[in-house]
């Protein structure tokens, strides 16, 4: 049964849109939407998407890793494919192709890829999706990446499959979103710090805002199809947290497997392995701006303190305090000293 996507999608105000222009360089193609009632800010193409996403059925042994951008995405889709293919340690297959990325069309600036021909064979290129396509070809079990919150996705996505949220701490998740989107092309921000921090609080960044997100996924945590995971817990002890995913996934890994798999996903060989940190490749095909910190960067608990003015922390604070009703439950961890 096809459902009626249930919110209005709108194009941000023309005034708005013209100053983020400024900064974002990549929105002056394509703009800016968001979706009524919620508030997630999207680039225009995903209107096209919405109803397409809303509707899609996940398959029974698929496990969706869904998180708000940069609170431990790609660490824990390693984690997570690894584990659910026998503890088979894969450094030679791009992660992304393991592990789609759900809604990537509606991010994508199409005119950055050389994807005209694949465009050119499909009726309707744009709603068929070049990266709906490659999911639908990847064999199960899928293990599959999505910044959309659940309120977007079917709403029988728990009855069929599994989940797997992950939230970081607000503020180094800021400050590693600050980073991406000067990396990344489809975004190609090209602000400072504070102007960043200043949009972040706004709630104009896209895939936001931070505390919606979040609270969605808190609101499912008991719900025996979610497993909800703290980027900093895995940081304090990833051997506890990989036995809770391998007891919410049942893939019965032994703890030697465990040791292996905490090894093979550790901050620095997913730095050095092109599979998990694509950089060097993204930057020569023109898709990530050449440089700016690498896509898998620092991973550490607290390196917003190297940004956080007192200026910046009070206009912070009060952004906190607008969420207050969604972020006061939600026992964030800011100062765990970790090292890489
Ligand atoms: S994205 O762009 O939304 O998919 O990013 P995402 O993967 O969610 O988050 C990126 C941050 O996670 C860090 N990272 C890791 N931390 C610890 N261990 C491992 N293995 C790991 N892999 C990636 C990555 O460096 C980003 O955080 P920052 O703070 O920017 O370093």
């Amino acid at each position: 049964m096809e459902r009626t996507f249930p919110y209005k999608i709108e194009p941000l105000e023309e005034e708005l849109m013209k100053e983020i222009e400024q900064k974002f360089l990549a929105y002056s193609c394509q703009g800016l939407v968001r979706v009524e009632g919620s508030g997630y800010v999207f680039p225009s193409t995903y209107a096209k998407y919405a109803s397409t996403y809303y509707n899609y059925q996940f398959k029974p042994d698929d496990v969706l890793v869904m998180t708000h951008p940069r609170c431990g995405t790609t660490w824990t889709q390693e984690i997570v494919w690894t584990m659910r293919n026998g503890g088979q340690l894969d450094s030679s297959t791009e992660l992304g192709v393991r592990s789609p990325f759900f809604e990537f069309d509606s991010l994508e600036r199409y005119e950055l890829k050389p994807m005209r021909e694949w465009m050119e064979k499909h009726e309707d290129p744009i709603k068929e999706g070049f990266y709906l396509n490659l999911m639908n070809s990847v064999s199960s079990p899928r293990t599959i990446k999505t910044h959309l919150p659940f309120s977007l996705l079917n709403p029988t996505l728990l009855d069929t499959s599994k989940v797997i949220y992950v939230a970081r701490n607000p503020k180094d998740t800021c400050v590693s979103y600050y980073h991406q989107q000067r990396l990344v092309k489809v975004s190609d921000f090209q602000g400072s710090f504070p102007e960043f921090l200043d949009y972040f609080c706004r709630d104009l960044i896209t895939l936001g805002p931070f505390w919606q997100h979040i609270a969605e996924g808190w609101e499912k945590k008991d719900h025996p199809s979610v497993l909800f995971l703290f980027y900093e817990d895995m940081k304090e002890d990833i051997i506890r947290e990989l036995r809770r995913i391998n007891k919410f996934l049942g893939t019965g890994l032994t703890d030697k497997q465990l040791q292996d798999v905490a090894e093979h996903t550790k901050f620095s060989n997913m730095k050095a392995r092109p599979t998990t940190n694509p950089t060097k490749a993204c930057v020569e095909i023109g898709r990530f701006r050449e440089g700016e910190q690498d896509f898998v960067r620092k991973g550490i608990t607290g390196d917003w303190s190297n940004y956080f003015t007192p200026a910046l922390e009070e206009k912070f604070q009060c952004w906190m305090e607008k969420w207050k009703d969604m972020s006061q439950n939600i026992p964030f961890k800011y100062n765990f000293e970790t090292v890489a």
